[in-house]
């Protein structure tokens, strides 16, 4: 099984990607003004319940993501022989996975993604699903998100949505505030923990951090709950055991000044034949702009 960054399957499969998102509607839910300025400000915030109507279609798409990896795109499995347990992830399957596909066209996501980032536009970057099941000690490294991709800018959302319910112990940790740091870090391989190679030196190795810290912001979560963070908050795991399978489908959302960036290495995912120049707009053809609706 290919580890990482290799394209098991064209993740460009819809043709008519522009009637589709024109033919379908997503609501509009209002966040409260305090749960924004929480977002400005640590970097992370969790919405109770906003999306439990969206967990039952969201495992059955997971499964057939777990079922046959090499049948969608970027199939990635974290766990060595040596080790026990699995760590799977896989991202861009929202054209391949019909109900990944409906969440990202009918969900509620883009307008909520669209409030968090203070911006007027949400455009879709991809999802990004995971899987650690009963018996994984692995821990997620950590790292923060924005130099895995080809983007640069600062309003930026993930949102992860809870397929099952984490304990605070096998929950992903975020460091508060970091978004802010104005430092990038290097990017980890997520099975090795070893550093992606790259010839930017202005980028910095992640530093030691007291994953117990006080400014440790981690939630239980039930299922439903999502962790909203920007792409530049430092996050990842203790080795804590799964002690019940533990799934979350991640969705990634770029605001109104966010711009291709052309990185000087390894990018997660390799999104390199875009045919952008650095400070180019993303291409809404391959990256739809959700919201606002296009036809109201
Ligand atoms: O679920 C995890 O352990 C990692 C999640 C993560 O790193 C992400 O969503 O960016």
């Amino acid at each position: 099984m290919a580890v990482g960054n290799s394209p098991a399957t064209e993740w460009r499969a819809i043709q008519n990607l522009e009637e589709l998102v024109a033919s379908t509607v997503r609501p509009w839910t209002e966040l409260p003004t305090n749960t924004v300025e929480e977002f400005h400000r640590d970097g992370v915030v969790v919405l109770r319940q906003a999306f439990t109507e969206w967990v039952e279609p969201l495992r059955v798409g997971l499964q057939r993501n777990l079922e046959n990896p090499e049948r969608f795109a970027f199939p990635c499995e974290s766990i060595s022989e040596d080790e026990s347990g699995r760590f799977f992830d896989s991202y861009c399957n929202w054209q391949l996975i019909p109900e990944y596909l409906r969440f990202v066209l009918s969900s509620p996501a883009a307008a909520i993604a669209a409030q968090l980032m203070r911006s007027d536009t949400a455009q879709f970057f991809h999802d990004h699903a995971f899987s650690k099941e009963q018996g994984t000690s692995k821990a997620t490294p950590w790292h923060h998100d924005l130099p895995y991709y080809c983007v640069e800018g600062k309003q930026t959302a993930s949102i992860y949505v809870a397929l099952d319910s984490i304990p605070v112990e096998t929950g992903v940790r975020f460091l508060k505030g970091s978004h802010q740091g104005g430092k990038t870090y290097r990017p980890r391989n997520f099975a090795s923990g070893t550093e992606y190679d790259s010839a930017d030196n202005s980028l910095a190795s992640v530093p030691e951090i007291d994953d117990d810290g006080k400014n440790i912001f981690v939630e239980p979560l039930k299922p439903g709950d999502a962790l909203c963070f920007d792409f530049r908050t430092l996050h990842g795991t203790t080795s804590s055991p799964i002690e019940k399978r533990r799934r979350a489908f991640s969705t990634r959302w770029l605001g109104d000044d966010v711009r291709y960036l052309e990185r000087q290495g390894e990018t997660s995912p390799p999104l390199n034949d875009l045919g952008l120049r650095s400070g180019d707009a993303m291409r809404p053809d391959l990256f739809p702009v959700l919201w606002p609706l296009s036809h109201k």
